[in-house]
């Protein structure tokens, strides 16, 4: 007489356990304590029944929709309270992205080490010059078609922006006394933009003044820079080249990271050109109010981001990506 009732039960139970979809838990009430429901359905039997078995089978009746109706109440309230909670102290955090110093800067800071370690002082000059800093200074007079050269961004009050860090050589000797070893790295600028221009670049210029100086000191002192910054494996070789304010002059080379030397539409037949040097020419030691008689000079003139894209494993074909905002791009560095 109650093993149905029982079984209808334990089924009812047993598919409540767990469940926590709302639907399903409304179609499981329905199905057992609905009108036409399986406890209603067990209690037809009643009729059938004596007076004492109907008191013991009501009983077990009411108990059975009881244990049903509970079961539900609280898998829907357990289902309420996992929606209520907002906040869940298990899930992992997520890290905030951590920036990093921009690939230009860390090429600067590089090189001020390398060049402060044998004992040049880092400068930095203005970007905004006057002609006889930029230009007629460095032995290069107005209409000299020499000035043709640095594309020239012109601005108000004859002022110009610098298109390169030699002007710093001007202010530094006009500022100290020799001996002079000084590092000026800043921004410079000049209208060109291809995949080996940029409009705003950065130079870094070395300037040594001293008694006794020649071409060999020049050299040691380049060398000494290439090992430290490229490595053993890359090479350097010198150009004769004709700039105004140095006298001799070269232009310095460094074998192509990009093909290894073979060459590309990067380079010239696998080398690159880093920039300029020589021994500072006696016009320049003149206006700058050194005794040229006594001291001579060497200086050198070097673009950051193509120096810094030449070192080992850097491979960007194009020198306009060193200055994209994309974050991809970035956070290889
Ligand atoms: C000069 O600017 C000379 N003042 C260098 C110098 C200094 C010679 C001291 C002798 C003594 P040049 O115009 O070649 O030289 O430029 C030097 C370097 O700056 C280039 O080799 C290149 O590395 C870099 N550079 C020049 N123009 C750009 C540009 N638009 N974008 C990126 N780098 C550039």
């Amino acid at each position: 007489m109650l093993d149905s009732l029982h079984r209808a039960r334990t089924e009812a139970i047993s598919k409540i356990l767990g469940n926590s979809d709302k639907n399903s838990l409304e179609q499981i009430r329905i199905e057992y304590l609905g009108r036409n429901g399986r406890i209603n359905q067990e209690a037809k039997i009643i009729t059938s029944l004596t007076k004492d078995e109907k008191v013991e089978f009501g009983r077990a009746l009411n108990e059975a929709k009881r244990a049903i109706e509970g079961a539900l109440d609280e898998a829907l309230s357990e289902r309420e309270a996992v929606e209520q909670q907002s906040f869940d102290p298990t899930i992992p955090g997520i890290l905030p992205p951590v920036g990093s110093t921009h690939l230009i800067s860390q090429a600067i800071e590089e090189i001020s080490s390398i060049f402060t370690q044998i004992g040049f002082t880092r400068r930095r000059y203005p970007e905004i010059e006057t002609d006889w800093y930029a230009f007629e200074g460095l032995n290069m007079p107005k209409d000299h078609p020499a000035r043709d050269e640095q594309e020239t961004f012109f601005v108000e009050g004859g002022l110009v922006l610098t298109p390169h860090t030699s002007s710093g050589q001007l202010r530094e000797m006009l500022s100290s006394k020799p001996p002079i070893r000084m590092i000026n790295i800043g921004k410079t600028y000049r209208r060109q933009s291809d995949l080996t221009h940029i409009p705003m670049f950065h130079q870094f210029e070395g300037l040594v003044i001293d008694e006794g100086l020649s071409i060999s000191n020049l050299l040691g002192t380049l060398d000494y820079f290439a090992k430290n910054f490229f490595g053993e494996k890359r090479e350097i070789r010198l150009r004769p080249y004709n700039f105004r304010f140095t006298e001799p002059s070269f232009e310095v080379d460094i074998s192509c990271d990009v093909c290894g030397g073979v060459g590309c539409k990067f380079c010239k037949q696998g080398w690159l050109e880093l920039g300029g040097a020589g021994m500072v020419h006696p016009n320049v030691l003149k206006a700058g109010g050194v005794d040229h008689k006594k001291y001579r000079g060497f200086a050198f003139g070097w673009g950051v981001e193509r120096t810094y894209m030449m070192k080992s494993g850097i491979k960007l074909g194009d020198i306009r990506t060193i200055l994209s905002t994309d974050i991809r791009h970035l956070s290889q560095f």
